[in-house]
């Protein structure tokens, strides 16, 4: 592993402009729970049933409770050295853009700017009626479903299963990603399109990816750096 860290650490040291994927895995030591981990969010719903604008649409209630509870999580979370390591990669880089699968907006906290968040954000509520994005980060929801001004129904201003993702967020990822010289993952079972595209965009581009997290992926394999450990404690190593 070590040999490999000190590769990993020289790539970064070199790098002139930085991109870095992160995914669920990131927050696990923030207390939260992985999407497909075994204390997985999922655990006794299939993503299928609760993330998809079908099951919102079917029942908006069960969909609310199981957001409202994962708002109540991440409220209670903090971020950990995980967070706070890019935060201080980004100051050393000349260039860096943090991408995030993550809705739960960690990164914001622990400092890092202009997150390109490509499944949105947990703390926006979008109105189904007007299209209003309203923030409101109270935990519980005082009712639910919430309700916008216009008396429309409010849903979580994030991307779910069938939908697209935010374009011009999308786009700058890709951007990002194609004329970066180091691409570093972190956290991410790889297995939601197309934000796991971006590690092909990288391979295909020439970029030289480093994978951190606790367990291989489909990925592990074919990337130039595969660090395993829990990025709490790999990511502060880095640096
Ligand atoms: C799209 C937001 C098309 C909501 C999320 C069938 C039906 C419908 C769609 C599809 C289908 N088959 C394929 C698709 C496409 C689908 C897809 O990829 N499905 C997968 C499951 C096969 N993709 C989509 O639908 C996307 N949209 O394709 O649109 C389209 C195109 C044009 C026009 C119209 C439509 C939209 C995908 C976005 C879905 N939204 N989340 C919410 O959060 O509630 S996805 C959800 O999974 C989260 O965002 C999460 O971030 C994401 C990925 O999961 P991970 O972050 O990787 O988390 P996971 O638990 O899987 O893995 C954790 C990893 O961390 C593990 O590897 C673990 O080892 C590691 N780890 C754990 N602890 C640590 C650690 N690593 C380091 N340290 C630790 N301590
Ligand atoms: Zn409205």
């Amino acid at each position: 592993m070590d040999e490999r860290l000190e590769g990993a650490r020289k790539a970064l040291r070199h790098a002139h402009s930085i991109a870095v994927l992160t995914g669920a895995g990131i927050s696990a030591e923030s207390g939260i729970p992985t999407f497909r981990g075994p204390d997985s969010l999922w655990q006794n719903y299939r993503p299928e049933e609760l993330a998809t604008p079908q099951a919102f649409a079917r029942n908006p209630q069960l969909v609310w409770e199981w957001y409202d509870w994962r708002r109540g999580l991440i409220a209670a979370a903090a971020p950990n050295p995980g967070h706070h390591a890019l935060v201080t990669l980004a100051e050393r880089a000349q260039e860096l853009t943090l991408i995030t699968q993550n809705v739960d907006g960690l990164h914001d906290r622990a400092g890092s700017s202009g997150v390109l968040k490509v499944h949105g954000d947990i703390w926006d509520l979008r109105c189904m009626n007007c299209r209003r994005v309203v923030r409101d980060t109270r935990v519980p929801l005082p009712e639910l479903p919430p309700r916008c001004a216009c008396g429309g129904m409010l849903r979580p201003g994030v991307v779910w299963f069938g939908e697209s993702l935010p374009q011009d967020v999308w786009a700058a990822a890709e951007t990002a990603v194609s004329r970066s010289d180091v691409f570093l993952v972190v956290g991410t079972s790889a297995v939601v399109y197309p934000a796991a595209g971006l590690i092909d965009l990288a391979r295909d581009s020439g970029v030289v990816v480093i994978e951190v997290n606790i367990a291989d992926t489909t990925y592990s394999r074919s990337v130039d750096f595969a660090l395993h450990g829990p990025s709490a404690a790999v990511l502060p190593a880095l640096l």
